[in-house]
């Protein structure tokens, strides 16, 4: 099945910080997808108002943007067949503990007892969401 997307990818402020840019870079690479476009980003709340819109009102919500505005985040435009369901299948499930072995998540995440809603990357979970989180984060 051939459906080349693109998607966009966060690296949340704890993977910068823990300096694993690069890693998790090399680890869209080596997965065979394309960088198009690569920015790092001081995230204003505005902008993570309107990226967590679907979040709003949920128990995690302000403690997430919170998080998110902490540090920089790197944010990546991402292209190949499948990326957007590629790219979360890469980044492992959304708990850190949980995310199985081999995951960006599941290899280099931190367990939430030390810090609930790290968990290094984000990645557009839809055709849709990703056009309208690459409009946000690209312009
Ligand atoms: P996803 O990033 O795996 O797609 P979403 O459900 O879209 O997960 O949630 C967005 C982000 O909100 C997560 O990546 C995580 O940082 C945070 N988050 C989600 N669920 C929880 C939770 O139950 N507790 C704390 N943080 C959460």
């Amino acid at each position: 099945m051939t459906s080349i997307e693109e998607t966009l990818v966060l690296i949340k402020p704890d993977g910068v910080a823990r300096n694993l840019t690069g890693e998790i870079l090399r680890r869209i690479e080596a997965k065979g997808y394309q960088l198009v476009d690569l920015r790092m980003v001081q995230a204003d709340r505005d902008l993570l108002a309107q990226h967590y819109a679907e979040h709003e009102g949920k128990p995690f919500y302000e403690p997430l943007i919170e998080f998110m505005e902490s540090g920089p985040v790197v944010a990546a435009r991402v292209a190949g067949n499948r990326v957007i369901e590629g790219f979360r299948s890469l980044a492992g499930t959304t708990d850190p503990t949980t995310a199985a072995p081999g995951t960006i998540r599941g290899d280099l995440g931190r367990d939430w007892g030390l810090k609930v809603q790290q968990n290094l990357v984000h990645g557009s979970d839809s055709p849709e969401t990703a056009a309208r989180e690459l409009a946000l984060w690209f312009g």
